[in-house]
């Protein structure tokens, strides 16, 4: 069956501002009320009735009947023992390079006397316990759990609790078993979607509760984080993690047999993907065509790619440097650069991950270069980060002041304090003082 979903190429000159935006306006997101109203309904049972409510909601949604919402470390041991060879040592390899990538991010703390006398240090300690939320759905994603883990693990949290939805059987896959042992997760929790996180935000009998929640999911679960973490004194979470998104910026020495690979590689997650390609070369642009629907075809996920390919845009710019604009101004998450001058490029753009050059592909990123997979979407990388260690430390201030110190302080404190008319401020300084 051949698809006749391959979109046309839109020139940008011909665009105004307002079809501009149009273009490249991501799918509406926001969480329909409905949604928020199913979710709301989970988080209270699950917060009511701990493990009962996770194993009604998961013979409710996943038609399996789980004994115990945690698997046991034996269960554990034995489904990773079940990894196939060529998968054990590629995850083997694959968390080497992220280990390596990750250990280099130990943030240095800081010292400074401000004044004679006067201390200030900022200094890190990890998180005590955080929840790793792995989707399942049409995709069971292993690389996810390095990505979570190990950055977790280098960061010193004592606690890391995963969570995935179970497959027909009650467990989680071999490759999730192994990849959660060998990072170090001290609870492997077989639960998913919205009762997922309210079993890692509230705590049951089996479920510890977490201070944060990190990881991608579908609407049920993004919304869940986002209800959850606006609680009183409910769990912090990484971020709003959307649908996959790729733009590529290519000059004519790009070949658009990697150009189309590229973009169905991120089209293949979902349905809700969204890939864009941007050059200055007609020819590059029409030859991707071509090679979409060539290797489109060729697909086992090429349902859910080509969905994905009705909100792919193809775009020719006037020049190099306008693609590049139009790249900053979308934000994507990840960013791949084709060009022949894609080292300086880089640093133009605002992107949550760069590729640079015609042989840093993102499925390289997405499992072993050593970068990390979770990103900012939805344009969020205009002002948010990456996935790092930071996201596992939280930073903390110091002072530490000698008699002589706080003496040579004094008069800069009182001042202040009373311009605001706060009294107390003043005398808690003067009352070491003898004044
Ligand atoms: N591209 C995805 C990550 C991923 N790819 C996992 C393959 N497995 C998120 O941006
Ligand atoms: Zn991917």
């Amino acid at each position: 069956m051949t698809y006749l979903s391959v979109p046309p190429i839109t020139r940008w000159a011909e665009l105004d501002a307002a079809q501009r935006r149009e273009l490249l306006q991501r799918p509406a997101q926001a969480a329909e009320s409905q949604t928020v109203t199913r979710v709301q309904g989970i988080l209270q049972q699950v917060r009511a009735e701990g493990d009962a409510a996770l194993q009604r909601l998961t013979a409710q949604f996943d038609r399996v009947e789980l004994p115990t919402p945690r698997l046991t470390p034996g269960q554990v041991e034995v489904q990773a023992a079940r990894v196939p060879a060529e998968v054990r040592a590629a995850i083997d390899a694959a968390y080497d390079n992220i280990y390596a990538f990750h250990a280099a991010q130990q943030p240095r703390p800081v010292t400074v006397e401000t004044q004679p006398g006067v201390i200030c240090e900022l200094r890190y300690a990890p998180l005590q316990r955080v929840g790793l939320y792995i989707p399942g759905g049409s995709a069971v994603l292993p690389s996810s759990v390095l990505m979570l883990g190990i950055p977790a693990a280098l960061a010193g949290c004592q606690h890391l609790v995963l969570c995935s939805p179970p497959g027909a059987d009650g467990l989680l896959s071999p490759a999730v078993c192994y990849a959660a042992t060998k990072v170090g997760v001290t609870d492997v929790v077989a639960v998913g979607g919205a009762q997922a996180v309210a079993a890692l935000a509230y705590g049951t009998e089996s479920v510890p509760r977490v201070d944060k929640i990190f990881g991608p999911g579908n609407a049920y679960v993004t919304a869940a984080k986002t209800l959850v973490s606006s609680e009183a004194g409910g769990p912090a979470i990484d971020m709003p993690a959307g649908p996959s998104e790729l733009l590529i910026v290519a000059d004519k020495t790009a070949d658009a047999a990697f150009l189309a690979a590229d973009l169905l590689s991120q089209a293949e997650h979902g349905a809700d993907s969204q890939v864009i390609l941007v050059s200055s070369s007609a020819a590059v642009l029409e030859a991707t065509c071509h090679e979409l629907a060539r290797q489109l075809d060729r697909l086992p996920r090429r349902d859910i790619a080509a969905r994905a390919l009705t909100a792919c845009r193809l775009i020719l710019t006037g020049s190099l440097d306008e693609a590049i604009k139009v790249a900053d101004d979308y934000a994507p998450e990840h960013l791949s650069l084709q060009t022949e001058r894609a080292a300086e490029q880089a640093g133009q753009i605002r992107a949550g991950s760069v590729f640079v050059g015609h042989y840093a592909p993102v499925a390289g990123g997405d499992y072993a270069t050593g970068t990390n997979h979770v990103l900012p979407t939805y344009g969020a990388a205009r002002a948010s980060s990456s996935l790092g260690l930071h996201d596992f430390l939280r930073r903390y201030t110091v002072q530490t002041l000698s008699h002589s110190g706080l003496k040579a302080l004094a008069p800069t404190v009182t001042a202040l304090a009373r311009e605001e008319g706060l009294e107390a401020h003043a005398r808690a300084i003067e009352a070491r003082l003898n004044l």
